[in-house]
């Protein structure tokens, strides 16, 4: 097991102190860091000790150490899975030979790609969410934006020292980058689509984290099944602080519906209006968010036919999200068949090599996964005696990236007039009138246990303490 070092100024468990030049070049960038949290970050709540947990370590004790902090002085590590020594490559060209401790310099130019996309979206999660904490609901959302918000400060922190350690020159170079460009910046915007929205309120952050995050979670998956055992190694720890983000977003989306059902059983109404003067978010709203941030998440996965994913799938850079539960790793024989786009308004099938596919493999997955909340929401629905159905719309719909792009059809994939598609847009996306009426519900609720009206409290609190707990000292 590697050993632990917290007393460095930068913890990690990479022995960063027995490679003086390394640990310079991060001490250096570090203040940079700081600088851009500073400004970038959620600033406002500098001063205040919040409730969190901090990774100490890769094992059961370590990952998840509580406490409260100031988030300025939160301790942003570098730690990575512990090392197998006896790992082999477990998909494409080299497959079964030991994995790599050093980037194969003709592979170099993609893993950097590859790396500084994955290390681009987490600040600009934190930049997306900055002012989300003026208008919390709760103490306890408070604290869990802010947990979100400061270990996508470490995830950043984890590609960093990929790029440092491995990538010379142009890794401290990228590196920079990552701090200088920003979600949303007409001239120097983050590399990925999503990652350029507003999230302005819950609804979108409650979305983001049940949607965007669970890609985050696909392709992490993907990255820990890299033949760089360090890249691996990083994104394997990564997934066990993700899943409190995608939980962060489940049971976020999970206590809105509970909360709209009360008010329609308190009202005797379903009419949107009737519930939204009564101060919650009516079920077609919540669908029209849903509708927004999975199509907008369904594009960072590429397009459906893709050389990079081809290549990086060869080369051992990129495996499948759970590359062991295929049967085939090599993927040279196989195909994918695509639905796609035929003529004017039809609809046709496709034939592509697998490797080619590896976007849509994940993307399949990852459109499963997504769907597993929904049924347990829908069963609350139901159960409160109500015959609307929350659903994913079509992979089609929507689409920016890939076959689909610009190809209009409607949420259940069948393709219309672009003339139908903008007026009924209104329909399927938030329209202005939903975005204002979310807005004018943002009130900030700061009082221990106390949950702002459109949402329900949650069933318990973080790590054994009540939800009425001071989880943020204001
Ligand atoms: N927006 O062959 P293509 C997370 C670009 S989330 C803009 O279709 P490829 C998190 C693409 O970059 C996970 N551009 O796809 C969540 C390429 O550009 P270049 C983040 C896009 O390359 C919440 C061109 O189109 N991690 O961790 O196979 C909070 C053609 O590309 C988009 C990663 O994404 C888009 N949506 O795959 C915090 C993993 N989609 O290179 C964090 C690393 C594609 O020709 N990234 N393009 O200029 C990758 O593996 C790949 O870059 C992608 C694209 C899967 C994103």
């Amino acid at each position: 097991m590697s050993s632990v070092n917290l007393s460095d100024r930068i913890p990690n468990n990479v022995n960063l102190s027995n490679d003086r030049t390394l640990q310079r070049a991060l001490e250096h960038w570090q203040p940079r860091f700081l600088n851009w949290w500073d400004e970038m970050g959620p600033n406002e709540f500098a001063h205040n000790e919040a409730y969190l947990r901090t990774a100490v370590g890769v094992d059961a004790e370590g990952w998840a150490s509580y406490g409260y902090v100031k988030m300025p002085d939160y301790r942003w590590g570098i730690f990575l899975a512990d090392q197998d020594p006896e790992r082999k490559i477990g998909f494409g060209d080299s497959q079964g030979q030991p994995v790599w401790q050093q980037v194969p310099g003709e592979f170099r130019s993609q893993f950097r790609r590859i790396i500084v996309t994955q290390g681009d979206t987490e600040p600009a999660s934190v930049e997306q969410q900055r002012l989300l904490g003026t208008i919390c609901p709760s103490l306890y959302d408070l604290r869990n934006l802010f947990q979100v918000n400061v270990e996508e400060g470490r995830h950043l922190w984890a590609m960093v020292y990929l790029l440092h350690a491995y990538f010379g020159r142009d890794g401290r170079e990228e590196a920079e980058e990552l701090l200088s460009r920003h979600s949303g910046d007409v001239d120097k915007p983050r590399i990925l689509g999503t990652f350029n929205e507003s999230i302005d309120d819950w609804m979108s952050f409650f979305c983001f984290t049940y949607f965007t995050d669970r890609d985050g979670k696909y392709q992490l998956k993907s990255l820990a099944e890299s033949a760089f055992d360090p890249l691996a190694r990083t994104c394997r720890f990564m997934l066990t602080e993700e899943a409190h983000h995608m939980f962060v977003g489940e049971t976020g989306l999970g206590r809105v519906i509970r909360r709209t059902l009360e008010v329609m059983k308190e009202t005797g109404s379903d009419d949107p209006a009737v519930i939204r003067r009564a101060g919650a978010m009516d079920l077609p709203l919540i669908q029209r968010y849903i509708n927004f941030w999975f199509t907008s998440s369904l594009d960072l996965f590429g397009s459906e036919v893709s050389s990079n994913a081809a290549s990086t799938f060869a080369n051992g850079i990129k495996g499948r999200p759970d590359e062991s539960l295929y049967s085939d790793h090599l993927a040279l024989n196989e195909s994918f068949e695509l639905v796609v786009p035929q003529g004017e308004s039809g609809v046709g099938t496709e034939e592509i090599p697998m490797r080619n596919a590896m976007n849509e493999v994940a993307r399949v997955a990852y459109v499963k996964d997504c769907g597993m909340g929904l049924k347990r929401w829908n069963m609350m629905i139901q159960r409160a005696g109500h015959a609307f159905e929350l659903a994913l719309p079509s992979t089609r719909f929507r689409r920016g990236i890939g076959a689909w792009a610009n190809i209009p059809t409607d949420p259940t994939g069948k393709r219309i007039s672009a003339e139908e598609h903008t007026r009924r847009m209104p329909e399927w996306v938030p329209t202005e009138a939903d975005r204002a009426h979310v807005k004018s519900l943002m009130q900030r609720v700061v009082e221990p246990g106390k949950m702002a009206a459109w949402i329900a409290p949650p069933d318990r609190g973080i790590n054994n303490q009540p939800s009425a707990y001071e989880y943020v000292k204001l």
